[in-house]
């Protein structure tokens, strides 16, 4: 199974070149097939040719000027557009997510989970300098949607999360323009069935660079997706589900289930075992 990840990545020079060479060093140690995608736009401080120096030693990383609008939610599309692999997996370009994780990531794929989803909050995950207001409103924000949607997880918000490429499909036409996308992809393929892993995980903040979320732009847009995922899940009548499945069956999201993580003791055999074909 080959692994694509997708960074998006604005003006991230002080971080891109070691995001990058982090990532391949796990994949290659891990003997996991892969390419790296860096979705810039028009970067103007170098990140690109950061990017190329690496890629003219490494055949499998691509910088790729994203063919959409500027954005955050465009360039991740951009990069869902063009990834070559058999899963995907969207990771920052700020170093607040790890390469150990991703590979937790492609291991719970692997035992035939859709999707992998990680966590910050449960045991095992974590967070390194997380701003206090920001961390208030993740979780008062997290609290809603797990209310919601009663999918027993509690990040959705985080955008370092994996696909199988299956999914991506049937997610589509994606709507989410802007950092909104991170909880559109994850909404989405609960709601339509695909299975999940939830999977422990850190995050640090970043040390360099600016943030480019702003709260204030985002909140009717959040609101926006969230709402219409939940009316496509529950007015749908299931038009939307993942085709394998009878579109009359159940629309109740799935339980949450955790990935067997070598070195942990929660196990696979959480999962039903019809999700662990694929
Ligand atoms: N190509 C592209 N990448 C973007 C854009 N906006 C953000 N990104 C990237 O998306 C990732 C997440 O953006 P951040 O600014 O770190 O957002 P955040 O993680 O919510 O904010 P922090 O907590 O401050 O890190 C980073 O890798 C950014 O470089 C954009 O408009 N275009
Ligand atoms: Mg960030």
């Amino acid at each position: 199974m080959k692994l694509s990840v997708v960074i998006p990545a604005h003006n991230e020079v002080q971080s891109i070149g070691a995001t990058v060479e982090g990532v391949l060093e796990e994949l290659e140690r891990e003997q996991i097939s892969h390419e790296v995608l860096v979705i810039d736009d028009a970067s103007g401080d170098g990140t690109v040719e950061v990017v190329n120096r690496i890629a003219e030693r490494k055949p499998a990383v691509r910088c790729v000027r994203s063919h959409l609008p500027p954005g955050f939610g465009h360039a991740v599309r951009a990069g869902l557009d063009h990834f070559s692999g058999d899963a995907v997996a969207i990771m920052m370009a700020d170093l607040s997510d790890s390469p150990t994780d991703l590979v937790r990531y492609y291991r719970a794929l692997e035992q035939g989970y859709d999707c992998a989803f990680g966590t910050r909050f449960a045991q095992g995950g974590s967070t390194h300098g997380y701003p206090r207001f920001k961390l208030l409103l993740n979780r008062v924000v997290n609290t809603g949607i797990r209310f919601l949607f009663r999918h027993g997880y509690d990040d959705t918000t985080n955008a370092f999360k994996a696909y199988r490429r299956y999914v991506i499909d049937q997610l589509q036409p994606l709507l989410s323009n802007h950092f909104n996308l991170t909880v559109e992809l994850p909404l989405k393929a609960v709601t339509r069935g695909f299975s999940y892993a939830i999977v422990p995980v850190t995050w640090a903040n970043r040390h360099h660079g600016q943030s480019k979320l702003r709260l204030q732009e985002m909140g009717g847009r959040y609101l926006f997706i969230v709402l219409y995922v939940w009316l496509e899940h529950h007015l749908s009548r299931g038009d939307y589900r993942r085709r394998d499945l009878p579109s009359g069956s159940s629309t109740r999201s799935r339980p949450a289930m955790r990935a067997h993580v070598p070195g942990e003791g929660n196990g696979a055999q959480d999962a039903p075992r019809d999700l662990l074909q694929t």
